[in-house]
Parts: structure tokens; C-alpha cells; sequence
């Protein structure tokens, strides 16, 4: 009963394009572990109304980004790709840890205090408590490795706290369900590895690359075309010094630093490698061969969404599919955590 199966979880939110940072960042890992774990990818639709979105938009977005899931190489045989709102567990989870979490944790989430600008008090309750939501996903599953970008760093670490803590504080109850190691909820590790975990915005080299940045030329979206790539790329911030011809000469430059990643992490070299080919030349030949390179590794994953897009009923169906059988490994941990805080289970 108390077995703990090694699983993957993680997702992304429908609040527009994906684009290069969620890729390398994140999406890159996901298609790897497929082979290695048994995996669940979510659409994190909930997630995503912490700020409004219209529904007409958000309803194309979610099918969007699961067509985008798939053209990158998530497969539905091998993975569980399913959109978050349709497994109720989620949210009644959600508001368990809700009372486990201490207000004190959540007021230290810096994404919190970006996303919610001066005005806090205007923000929404959901956006503030996005991370207990967050942490229901992963442990709702008992998965044991959440694949992320450098950014969820923080809302990794609270989960882990949350689980810690429900362990604790219904320790005899968990005991009693059976639960000898007292390790109902998971603690899950991070997994937050590759070439460019943090991949930056092409405008502004101290801004994360973002959905949510309202110029779409700081970032390179999955479903770009070779041109708006090309362009994009070459219009991206730099600095007037050429490149360096180590990475120690990155130092200071985040444009510059941000731009070597993105190729190294593409082409798979190290920037060491990237820097002993370009390092003293101009950016402009540089920016030429990382154009080449992004349309020739985005090209066919944007060909790939937009043939799916053109086909909702089976990304549809992929999403039915994927959120009965993420239920049933969801239900069963829930009816145990609604026993265990010591619900009535009929
Ligand atoms: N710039 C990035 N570099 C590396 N990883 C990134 N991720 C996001 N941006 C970068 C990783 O992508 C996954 C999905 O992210 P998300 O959709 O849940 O939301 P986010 O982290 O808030 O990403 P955005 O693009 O910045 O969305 P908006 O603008 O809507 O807030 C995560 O694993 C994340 O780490």
C-alpha cells in the first residue's frame, strides 16, 4: 500500500503560445523521461484563470498548447496528457493543503509578487494561492519528479513543505491508513536540469522569456514560421562588444550570455564549444547561423501544431482519454487523504 512508484508530473499553463523557454526549459526533459518513467503531463487550466482569461481564447488555447505537447513528441501511448479541469481531485485537494499551508510560505513566493505588481491587493486570491494548487497536482499523483524550468524552483520547495507537513501534522491517522514509513504525501524532488533552464527574454536580457510579455519579440513561439523566427532573432538585444571567445567573457552580458545558450542548448554543445566558433566574430553572423539553427529545430514542431490544430476532435479525444486514466491513479489517493483528515467516506 505505502509503495512509492517513481513518477513523473508536470504541466504547463494555456495562457498563450508556448515558446523556446518552455521548451528548453522544461518540454525537452518531458519527451526524455517518457522512455525512463511513467509520466503525467497536464494542461494546467486552472492555473491559468489566476488572471482572467476570455473563455472563447482560453478553450482554443488549451487544445492549442495540447497540440503543441504532441508536436513536440509527448505521446499519449507512453504518457498521460490530460487538462487539469477535468479531474476534480485537483481542486479538493487543493483545498486540504490549503489548510495545511501557512500564510507565512505563501506570502514568500516572489512569482506572487511579480505577477501581481504593486497593486496586490487587487490580485486575485487564486493567483495568490496558485502554488498550493500547484503542489496538489504533483502530490495528488504521489509523483516523485517534476520536470521544470529554473523559475518553479520556489513552488517546488513549498510543495515539498506542504507534504512534509500534512505527514506530520496526521502522522497516527496516515499510520492507521496503513502508511508505515508515515509517507502519505510525497515530497517531490525537483528536476530542473539541461542546458538553459532559464531561458531570457530576446528583448531584454534580465527578463525571463514569458507567454505573458506583451512584445511577442522577446520570445520565439513554438508555432513561429521560418521567417518571424529569422527576424525575431535577428532584431534581439545586444551588446556593442563582439562575442567573447570563452564563457568567462559572458559575465555581465546577459543578452549576450542568453543568446549562447539558446544555441548551445539547441545544437546540444557545450558554450565553450559555441564560443570557439563565433568568439571574436560580429553578432550579426552569429544571430545568421542561430536563426538557421532555431528554424531548423521549431520549424517542423510548429508544422507539426498547426496539423493538429486543424484537428480538435482527436486532441479532444487525447485529452478525454488522458484525464479518465489520470482519475483513476487521483481518486483513489483522495478518497485515502479525505479518510485520513477524517472525512465521512461513504
Ligand atoms: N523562460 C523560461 N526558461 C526556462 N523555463 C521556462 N519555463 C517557463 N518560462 C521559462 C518553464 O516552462 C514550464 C511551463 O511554464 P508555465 O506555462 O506554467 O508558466 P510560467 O512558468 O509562468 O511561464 P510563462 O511563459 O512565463 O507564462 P506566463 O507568462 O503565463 O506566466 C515551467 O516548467 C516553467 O519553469
Amino acid at each position: 500500500m505505502a509503495t512509492i512508484v517513481p513518477r513523473v508530473f508536470s504541466g504547463m499553463q494555456p495562457t498563450g503560445n508556448l515558446h523556446l523557454g518552455n521548451y528548453l526549459g522544461a518540454m525537452i526533459n518531458w519527451i526524455h523521461m517518457q522512455d525512463t518513467h511513467e509520466c503525467i503531463y497536464c494542461v494546467v487550466d486552472m492555473h491559468a484563470i489566476t488572471v482572467w482569461q476570455d473563455p472563447k481564447e482560453l478553450r482554443r488555447a488549451i487544445l492549442d498548447v495540447t497540440a503543441a505537447y504532441l508536436a513536440c513528441g509527448l505521446d499519449p501511448r507512453k504518457s498521460i496528457i490530460f487538462n487539469q479541469s477535468q479531474v476534480a481531485e485537483h481542486a479538493e485537494l487543493a483545498w486540504i493543503l490549503g489548510c495545511v499551508a501557512r500564510i507565512g510560505w505563501l506570502n514568500r513566493m516572489t512569482q506572487f509578487k511579480e505577477k501581481a505588481g504593486k497593486d496586490k491587493e487587487a490580485a486575485s486570491v487564486g493567483l495568490y494561492t496558485y502554488p498550493v494548487l500547484m503542489a496538489a497536482d504533483i502530490v495528488g499523483y504521489r509523483a516523485t519528479h517534476v520536470p521544470v524550468g529554473e523559475d518553479q524552483k520556489q513552488h517546488l520547495e513549498l510543495a515539498r513543505d506542504i507534504a512534509n507537513k500534512f505527514n506530520l501534522d496526521y502522522a497516527d491517522a496516515i499510520k492507521a491508513a496503513g502508511f508505515a514509513d508515515g509517507v502519505f504525501l510525497v515530497p517531490p524532488e525537483p528536476y530542473i536540469t539541461g542546458p538553459a533552464t532559464r531561458v531570457m527574454s530576446l528583448r531584454d536580457g534580465t527578463k525571463k522569456m514569458s507567454k505573458s510579455d506583451p512584445s511577442d519579440l522577446s520570445r520565439l513561439n513554438l508555432t513561429d514560421d521560418a521567417d518571424t523566427i529569422a527576424r525575431k532573432v535577428r532584431k534581439a538585444k545586444t551588446d556593442t562588444e563582439p562575442l567573447p571567445t570563452a564563457a568567462e567573457g559572458l559575465k555581465g552580458r546577459p543578452e549576450a550570455d542568453n543568446l549562447t545558450g539558446i544555441y548551445a542548448a539547441l545544437a546540444g554543445e557545450s558554450v565553450d564549444k559555441v564560443l570557439a566558433q563565433y568568439g571574436g566574430g560580429q553578432f550579426s553572423v552569429f544571430k545568421n547561423a542561430l536563426a538557421d539553427l532555431a528554424v531548423a529545430k521549431l520549424g517542423p514542431v510548429g508544422e507539426e501544431t498547426k496539423r493538429l490544430q486543424a484537428d480538435p476532435a482527436y486532441v479532444e479525444r487525447v485529452l478525454r482519454e488522458g484525464s479518465e486514466r489520470a482519475r483513476a491513479i487521483a481518486a483513489p489517493i483522495m478518497r485515502q487523504a479525505r479518510e485520513i483528515v477524517g472525512f465521512i467516506v461513504s
